[in-house]
């Protein structure tokens, strides 16, 4: 019995140390990997308002664009939705973008398919807590191209927040964007 109570003691701190050691890596790695501001307003990750991409030579032009998010701006049949689901900018541009939360729920502007070497997994992230509002900064590449932009929180994509950046000319339309674009299989019903 006693030698039992010993081995716990012993053991309970080594425990403890294993936990630190397994789960620091991973807490480590993904800062390493996001570069993210956060605060109990929000957060902005993988913000970038000096790195040039590589074929851009220069800043375009300074974008300032304001999204509003919300049960308010949802289209007919939807729940949820942004002030406008489509920004066309210039290549080359710095976007200055401010998410303004309408709602009581959290809601993201979540922009996918920018350039890995400057964006880790491509991605552009605002997410902003009910009622407050967050700015970020990034620069869009120079090629016509249109990027996915929508609220990752579950369901949220699917009842409204879908929206497309087009930089230039712009390339393929995204399907489903309210207001914008037909889904890419009709429903049956
Ligand atoms: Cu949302």
């Amino acid at each position: 019995m006693n030698g039992c109570a010993c081995a716990r003691r012993w053991f309970a701190p080594f425990i403890v140390a294993l936990g630190a050691v397994v789960t620091m890596p991973a807490f480590a790695r993904d800062q390493h990997h996001h570069a993210m501001t956060l605060d109990r307003d929000g957060m902005v990750m993988n913000a970038n308002a000096d790195t040039l991409p590589e074929d851009c030579s220069e800043i375009s032009d300074n974008i300032e664009i304001e999204i509003r998010v919300g049960r308010d701006h949802a289209l007919r049949g939807l729940t949820y939705g942004f002030n406008q689901h489509e920004w066309r900018v210039p290549p080359c541009s710095r976007l200055i973008v401010t998410l303004v939360n309408e709602d009581e729920v959290r809601h993201q502007w979540m922009v996918h398919g920018l350039p890995r070497y400057l964006y880790p997994q491509g991605m552009f992230h605002l997410e902003v807590s009910g009622g407050k509002r967050k700015t970020g900064t990034f620069i869009v590449p120079s090629d016509d191209a249109t990027y996915l932009a929508h609220c990752d929180i579950s369901q949220h994509t699917e009842q409204g927040l879908k929206g497309q950046i087009v930089v230039g000319g712009g390339g393929d339309s995204l399907p489903s964007i309210p207001g914008i674009s037909a889904p890419r299989f009709p429903d049956r019903y």
